[in-house]
């Protein structure tokens, strides 16, 4: 396993607000932060974005299909993309990149899978962003054609800014966070290719409507497709991994053949 130790990076990349407010500065100045803030905020998306352009287009020339996992702590990635590489690892490639911001858990979970692994270590940041990614691509050296699952940092909020160069988004929730998570984190939701309802095992026992959360999220985001699943109990799997095999530049069966 290579592990990229990242801890740094945020402050030079990073869009935390907390670097450009300078707290000595006298009041007369204090007018112009706002001004700096945004074009700060422009500067440090725009070179994501150039850099996220540029892991896009090596990832399709070798036919690689990257999917960016973004949910709140606990809402289950670790164990959906566990689940998802036993199955699939008989028909493509799977790599994974793993965000957090410390330790190797899971990467060490992902590692027991036997798929090929990078930890990223965020340090403070909230938020993967596309010059981790090169980095860790660097490191992983995908094989052609694979499927390259991508762990964000557990964070409803961060992620939904930044452009990894991945094929597709994917938001997860789970039923145990509650309905409401399209409606108070919307931007997230706006952006995603797929939402997964996690946990639905959990249903009895939790207060979930899970068609008044669909119909948020489509508010929000009309051509958005959204899975209901459990990763532990594998219920409604089938879906997501076709939901896979559509979205992949180059389809799990046709890889195989
Ligand atoms: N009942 C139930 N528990 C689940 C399901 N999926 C995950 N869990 C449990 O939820 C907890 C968190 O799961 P993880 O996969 O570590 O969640 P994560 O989103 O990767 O968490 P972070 O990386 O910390 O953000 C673990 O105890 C899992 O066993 C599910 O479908 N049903
Ligand atoms: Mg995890």
């Amino acid at each position: 396993m290579s592990v990229v130790a990242d801890g740094e990076h945020e402050q030079e990349h990073g869009h935390g607000h907390g670097h450009e407010y300078d707290h000595d500065h006298d009041h007369d100045h204090q007018h112009d932060h706002p001004d700096h803030i945004v074009i700060l905020e422009q500067q440090v998306l725009a070179k994501n974005d150039g850099i996220a352009l540029h892991n896009r287009v090596w990832m399709r020339a070798r036919g690689i299909t990257a999917l960016n996992i973004m949910s709140s702590p606990g809402a289950g990635k670790t164990t959906l993309l566990a689940r998802t590489i036993r199955e699939l690892e008989r028909q493509r490639p799977v790599a994974v990149i793993e965000g957090d911001q410390e330790t190797r858990l899971d990467a060490e979970r992902i590692r027991e899978t036997g798929a090929s692994v990078v930890q990223v270590n965020t340090g403070a940041g909230c938020h993967l962003d596309a010059e981790m990614i090169d980095r860790a691509l660097h490191a992983l050296d995908p094989a052609a054609e694979s499927l390259l699952l991508i762990e964000n940092v557990g964070n409803l909020v961060c992620p939904a800014l930044f452009d990894l160069g991945e094929e597709g988004k994917v938001v997860l929730i789970s039923t145990p966070e509650g309905d409401d998570k399209p409606k108070k984190y919307p931007h997230i939701f706006a952006v995603a290719d797929l939402v997964v309802i996690n946990k639905i095992d959990l249903l009895p026992y939790v207060e979930f409507d899970v068609d008044a959360c669909v119909a948020q999220a489509k508010i929000l985001n009309p051509a958005v497709r959204v899975v209901v699943l459990s990763a532990t109990t594998g219920e409604g799997m089938d879906e997501w991994y076709e939901w896979i095999g559509s979205h992949s530049a180059i389809s799990p069966v046709a890889v195989d053949n």
